[in-house]
């Protein structure tokens, strides 16, 4: 389906929300958005071997944030190399901005250049659900796709349906992990919401599957992005 004007989305939601999940979905539908995770871009560092990575795989590991200043170098300096500063562009964020310093920030970088973000989508999932979920996950980490023994499993158990690589367990996917992990987005949510709400731009979406999620997303898409609205 195609857009007929630029949509720089933010996907807000708890670790296991489905932020990932959903950002596949709204990519088959509507192919002119393009993605960026933070988790991935982090991800993607670990195997440098550098300061750099240690540094970050102590973060993860551990449940922690990284540094704002950090994380808005890295993301800035990413979006950036893409070319998405500019009020044409139209991409979707997962997992940045987290803090309402990274929100901030990040606004000071985009709204020069007219390429503020337009929708922010809060994903409303059940605690107790996540968690069951995140127990049964499994990614393939060198291109993020992921997976749940449940709800998507892969073609061949554990291997990865596009590759044949084999699938791996995310280090911060314990249980001990994802409680600290949950309790974090938790305390940073509220002045996050609140920042995007001054702005007009935050919506919330509930379910506690991602079946039941992601049409009402779509339709947020469509109504806001698709129409010409008069
Ligand atoms: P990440 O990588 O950003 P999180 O914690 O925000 O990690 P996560 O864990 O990647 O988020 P998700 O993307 O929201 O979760 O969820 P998902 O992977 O799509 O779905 C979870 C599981 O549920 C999958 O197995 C999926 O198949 C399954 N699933 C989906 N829908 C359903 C359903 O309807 N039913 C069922 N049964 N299953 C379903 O960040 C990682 C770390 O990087 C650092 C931090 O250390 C962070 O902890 N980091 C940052 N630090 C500072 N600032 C930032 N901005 C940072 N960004 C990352
Ligand atoms: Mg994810």
């Amino acid at each position: 389906m195609a857009l007929v004007r630029p949509l720089r989305l933010l996907l807000l939601g708890a670790p296991g929300s489905g932020k990932g999940t959903l950002t596949s979905r709204l990519l088959k539908q509507f192919p002119t958005i393009s993605s960026l995770s933070s988790g991935d871009i982090l991800r993607s560092q670990l195997s440098s071997g550098t300061t750099l990575s240690h540094e970050i795989s102590s973060y993860i590991k551990e449940g922690k944030l990284l540094p704002d200043k950090l994380m808005v170098r890295l993301i800035g300096g990413e979006l950036d190399k893409r070319n998405w500063l500019n009020k044409q562009s139209t991409w979707l964020l997962d997992g940045f901005p987290r803090t309402v310093g990274q929100a901030r920030s990040l606004d000071q970088v985009l709204k020069p250049n007219e390429a503020s973000i337009n929708m922010v989508v809060e994903l409303d999932v059940d605690q107790k659900v996540i968690i069951d979920r995140i127990e049964a996950r499994w990614v393939h980490v060198n291109s993020g796709r992921v997976y749940n023994l449940d709800y998507n499993p892969p073609k061949v158990p554990f291997k990865d349906d596009i590759t044949g690589e084999p699938l791996t367990k995310r280090d911060d996917d314990t249980a001990e992990v994802v409680s600290k992990r949950l309790d974090l987005y938790n305390k940073e949510l509220q002045p996050l919401k609140q920042f995007y709400q001054e702005l007009n731009v935050l919506h919330t979406v509930s379910g506690n599957t991602s079946d039941i999620v992601y049409p009402q997303l779509a339709q947020l898409v469509i109504d806001n992005y698709s129409h010409i609205n008069n």
